[in-house]
């Protein structure tokens, strides 16, 4: 049988707080800093692999950074077999359970392996899987910013080319909803998509009385318009709503994933690859995805995200999302509103050392 002949030598673990330009405001909360934890796995042959996680807050900055140390005892010495690890561990944390931190920092590991597997055959990711990079079309994020402040980003991210644009909604009234999404469209065009995103901030029987009325504003998917986890309640709003549905971002691995499908919970998925369990995670998402004709977006990590994406059969949109860049020392690039992968390695996602040194924390 082929001997696996690299082995993981190393993990180190790194904490930053990325400053960001203008804070995220959602109707879910606001993020006004990025807290990252940046892992490096080095194998025996020199091949370094790399991954960020972020923790929301810095509240669970650094336990995450000190979950994800203590597993390199686990994977030291092993062969660089992510596949194989992700099961392994899976096993070993059967019983604590792989939500949460632990599957975050699961996460952490799993992207790093096939970011150094990648690495050590000199291709990207999407190739060594056997894909071929490809243009998707992405979208920029738009906080929860009133009239004003909304309709000059998404002004900004037209004027860039995208040709989607997402707003945090979620206003005291559907009217205040309703003011914000014309604005941007006037100020966007007619020939960008709109997307809004609820933030889980109505109770099942306000959003299906918020969709009757964005119904005729023409969006492309209202996300999260009640708890991510209430598949039943998100199953309502979709069957009340003509407008498609869009969850995931919250879903722990791909069970909470089957467990929306299950429940016809919404039209459009998006996971986040850190949640849905990494690389490993995401290509289970995208095979469940496949079997029901679900569109599947991503969530933030727009470097691995974007080769993600052209491994997936039902591929929509790319969320882009530039709080990262700072520390990315090759951001994904958008040209003309698609994703731009050429000269890509591994995940794409490798440091700019000197903005790391400024953020360590
Ligand atoms: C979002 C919420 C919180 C942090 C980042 C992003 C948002 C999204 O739900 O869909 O981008
Ligand atoms: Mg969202």
């Amino acid at each position: 049988m082929h001997e696996l002949k690299s082995k993981i030598r190393a993990v180190q673990v790194r904490s930053v707080r990325v400053p960001m330009a203008h804070p995220h405001q959602t109707a879910g909360g606001t993020v006004s800093e990025s807290p990252l934890v940046l892992t490096d796995i080095t194998t025996d042959d020199g091949v370094v692999g790399h991954s960020v996680v972020f923790t929301y807050t810095p509240a669970a900055l650094k336990p995450t950074a000190e979950l994800i140390r203590n597993l390199e005892p686990l994977i030291l010495g092993e062969p660089l077999a992510p596949a194989e690890l992700e099961q392994r561990l899976a096993r070993r944390f059967r019983l604590l359970g792989t939500q949460g931190l632990v599957g975050i920092a699961l996460s952490a590991i799993d992207m790093a392996l096939w970011d150094a597997l990648a690495r050590s055959h000199g291709v990207p990711l999407v190739n060594l899987l056997g894909g071929v990079a490809k243009p998707i079309p992405a979208y920029g994020a738009v906080g929860y910013d009133g009239v004003k402040g909304s309709a000059e980003v998404a002004q900004q991210w037209a004027k860039q080319g995208f040709t989607g644009i997402k707003a945090k909604i979620g206003y005291a009234t559907v009217e205040e909803d309703v003011a914000v999404i014309r604005a941007m469209r006037k100020a966007a065009g007619d020939s960008v998509a709109i997307m809004v995103d609820y933030n889980q901030c109505l109770s099942p029987v306000e959003a299906v009385q918020r969709l009757r009325v964005l119904d005729d504003e023409g969006l492309t998917w209202v996300e999260e318009p009640t708890l991510a986890h209430d598949y039943a309640g998100h199953a309502r709003v979709a069957r009340e709503a003509a407008t498609p549905i869009q969850c995931g971002e919250n879903w722990w691995g791909t069970l909470d994933m089957q467990h929306a499908i299950d429940a016809e919970a919404c039209d459009y998925m998006m996971p986040d690859v850190m949640k849905i369990g990494g690389v490993t995670g995401w290509l289970r998402a995208a095979a469940l995805a496949q079997t029901k004709g679900i569109r599947l977006s991503n969530h933030l990590w727009p470097e691995i995200s974007a080769q993600l994406l052209c491994l997936t059969p039902t591929a929509h949109w790319l969320e882009y999302a530039d709080w990262w860049n700072p520390i990315m020392n090759e951001p994904l690039e958008i040209r003309k509103g698609l994703t731009n992968l050429e000269g890509a390695t591994g995940t794409g996602v490798a440091w700019n050392e000197s903005a790391v040194e400024r953020f360590l924390t």
